[in-house]
Formats: structure tokens, sequence, C-alpha cells
């Protein structure tokens, strides 16, 4: 994809791709038959909606930063480096029936669950017409079968488990899939929300988004002893992990656990293991920079998850002109989207009425 010099991380703007790690991209999915089976049944337009998530995610990301940079707004949560944690699992679901329940680094699940582009964009902008109303920067609509995130971090398992529960009792085989973060599973509710699922056994599906830090904690800081493979089984909950960069092994993984999750066979924890390429938001970026060995950086940049994507469909047979039309596509939805998104903030702002609507009291 086009680098973006003012935006990306640093060791995104020259990438180019290592030939080891395109061999292990294409090699992780397929050391687990069933995952193997998933990712060879793929068609070209299935690969390519996949890539096309991808870019999605991070061009919000990147117009976003924009944003930030030239005084628009202050500040942006970012998912840079973490997309196939996203993208992969909700791509793997069915959009009609399923719900996804994001944290604000996985807000690129929004568009991917058909919620307009436009929309992520006015939840920032504050305007009347973000699904929010203004009030609130987490993006979602339960229309699009998207539940805003909770910003209290763990307090959204109970709820996802809830609504797998009426998945379960209504019988029309709905998955509901959140992310838990690595600082999340730290919290008093998630534990709460997690054993209730494993016990009443509801289609739910929690990946664990090990990005290695919380805010500014580094997972050896805040866990012990450092992995998260034993997590599943500790609840009594079907597991697996898969490589958080790789958008095909976190599509297959959720897949196959989804399929699980309709036979009735109880939740599943799904572990992936990214790196966060930004800040814990974009203020912080530099602080970031200091928390974390700059090997870490160089080390997960050259795993920039759509530079290897992109190396595996050209093996894979995929031209390049058909990648760069995926990608002109993509750039030109999502600038369409911030022109819907700024003129909203010049003619929809919040009516002031607005803010004592659905509130306890007032
Ligand atoms: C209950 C609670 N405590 C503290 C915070 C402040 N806070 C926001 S995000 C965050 C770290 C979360 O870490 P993690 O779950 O690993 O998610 P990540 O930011 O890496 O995506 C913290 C401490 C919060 N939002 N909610
Ligand atoms: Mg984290």
């Amino acid at each position: 994809m086009k680098r973006y010099p003012a935006f990306d991380p640093p060791e995104y703007v020259a990438w180019e791709p290592e030939p080891g790690l395109v061999a292990a991209f294409a090699e992780t999915p397929r050391r687990d038959p069933e995952r193997r089976r998933v990712v060879e049944g793929l068609d070209e337009a299935a690969l390519l909606g996949l890539y096309a998530g991808l870019l999605r995610t991070r061009l919000q990301d990147i117009t976003l930063k924009r944003w930030v940079k030239t005084g628009v707004i202050s500040k942006a949560w970012l998912g840079t480096g973490e997309e196939a944690m996203t993208v992969g699992p909700v791509l793997a679901l069915e959009r009609a029936r399923d719900f996804v329940v994001p944290m604000i680094r996985n807000a690129g699940a929004c568009a991917e669950m058909g919620m307009p582009i436009a929309d992520n964009f006015r939840t920032y902008l504050g305007t009347g017409d973000a699904p929010s109303g203004g009030r609130d920067l987490h993006a979602g609509t339960l229309a699009h079968h998207v539940l805003q995130p909770i910003s209290h971090v763990g307090d959204v398992v109970p709820v996802v488990a809830g609504m797998a529960l009426a998945g379960a009792m209504r019988g029309d085989g709905a998955v509901t899939l959140t992310w838990i973060g690595d600082g999340s599973t730290k919290t008093g509710t998630a534990h709460e929300g997690l054993n209730f699922a494993a016990v009443r056994r509801v289609p739910a599906i929690f990946v664990i988004h090990n990005n290695q830090v919380a805010l500014g904690t580094r997972i050896e800081q805040h866990h012990l002893p450092g992995e998260f493979e034993a997590l599943p089984e500790s609840y009594g909950m079907a597991g697996a992990a898969f490589d958080g960069n790789n958008v095909l092994d976190a599509y297959a993984a959720a897949r196959l656990a989804a399929a699980r999750c309709r036979e009735g066979r109880g939740p599943v924890m799904l572990v992936g293991t990214t790196f966060r390429m930004g800040g814990h938001a974009t203020h912080d970026e530099r602080e970031a920079r200091e928390t974390f060995p700059a090997e870490w950086f160089a080390t997960w940049g050259k795993r920039d998850p759509i530079g290897l994507y992109e190396a595996y469909l050209t093996g894979r047979g995929i031209a390049a002109p058909a990648l760069e039309a995926v990608e002109a596509g993509v750039a030109d939805e999502v600038a369409r989207a911030e022109t819907e998104a700024l003129r909203s903030r010049e003619e929809r702002p919040p009516e002031p009425a607005s803010a004592v609507r659905g509130v306890y009291a007032h």
C-alpha cells in the first residue's frame, strides 16, 4: 500500500518484505489442518475482502492522525499494526446475525460490520448525527450489530456474555464476539463475565487482544507468567492461539470458533499476540517509544500485517493491479466518508436539549 511518512510509524515508511517472514506468514495457518482447510477455501474475492478490510482500518487511522496533526480533533486511539486482530475475526462472522463488541482500538470493526465509515468519523467529531448523538467517542450502533464500547475496560465482558446468552435463548445461531485487552483481563468484571459465559456455555468468542501493553504498562509489569494460552482452560473454555499480525490465521481461528459456538458447544477464547506500533493514543507516541526497547519496534515493524498480507497475496498469484484497484477503491471510500463527516460538523451540531435525553435523571 501507499505509505504515509507524516503519519505511519517510521518502520512502515520504507517497508520491504523479509522473505523468512513472508514464508512464515503462509505457513502459520497451514500448521493446523482445520485452519488450512479454511484458508485454502478462500476464493480471490474473499482474500481481497480481507485486504480491503485491513486497508480500510489503516486508512481510517491515518485520517484520524491527520486530523490530530492539523487540529481538527485533539487525540485519537489508533490500532496501527493491530489491524489483523480486528479485521480477521470480524470478517469470519455473519454480519446479518452475529454481533461484535469492539473496544476503541478495534474501531475498524464498525465498518467491517457495515456501519458507514462517516459514522465512525462523526463519532470523533461529536456531531449530532453521529450514532452517539455527539455524546461519546466510542463508535457503534446496534443497527449494524455493533455495541458501542464501554469506556471502563473489562465492563463489557459481562454484557457480551448476556448478549450471547440472549442469542442462545432466541436460538437463531447468533454468535457475539468481543476483544479483551491484555490489561483488561485484569479486571474483576472481565473475570465474572468470562466465568458466566463458560458456565452457561453461551455462544461467545472472546479474543484476548494481547498487544503487550496496557496504556503505559508493559506486559511483564502486569502479567505473570507472560503467556495467555493457559487462560481458556482455567475457565473451562475451548481455546486456541493465533498470530495477531496474520489476518488469515485470525480469520481461520475465528471461523472455526464461530462454527463451534453455533453447534452449541459453548464459548471460545482466542489468544492473539501483536504489538502496538503507536502510543496508547496519539498524545503519548513519544512515551511509548521510551516504554519499549527500540528492537521491539524494529522487530514488530517488519511484521506489518498489511505488508505481509500483500506479499502473501502476490505469492498466491494476485497481480499488483488487482491490489492497487482495491486500494484505490478503499482510499476513495474513506476520503468520501471524511468529507461527509466534516460536513456534519458544520451542519449538524448536537442540539443542546439532547444532552438531557436518555439519561437516568435530569
Ligand atoms: C476500569 C478502567 N480502568 C482504567 C482505565 C484507563 N484505561 C483505558 S485503556 C487502559 C489500558 C487497557 O489496556 P488493554 O486492555 O491492554 O488495552 P489496549 O489499550 O492495549 O488496547 C486503561 C488503564 C479504564 N478505561 N477503565
Ligand atoms: Mg493491551
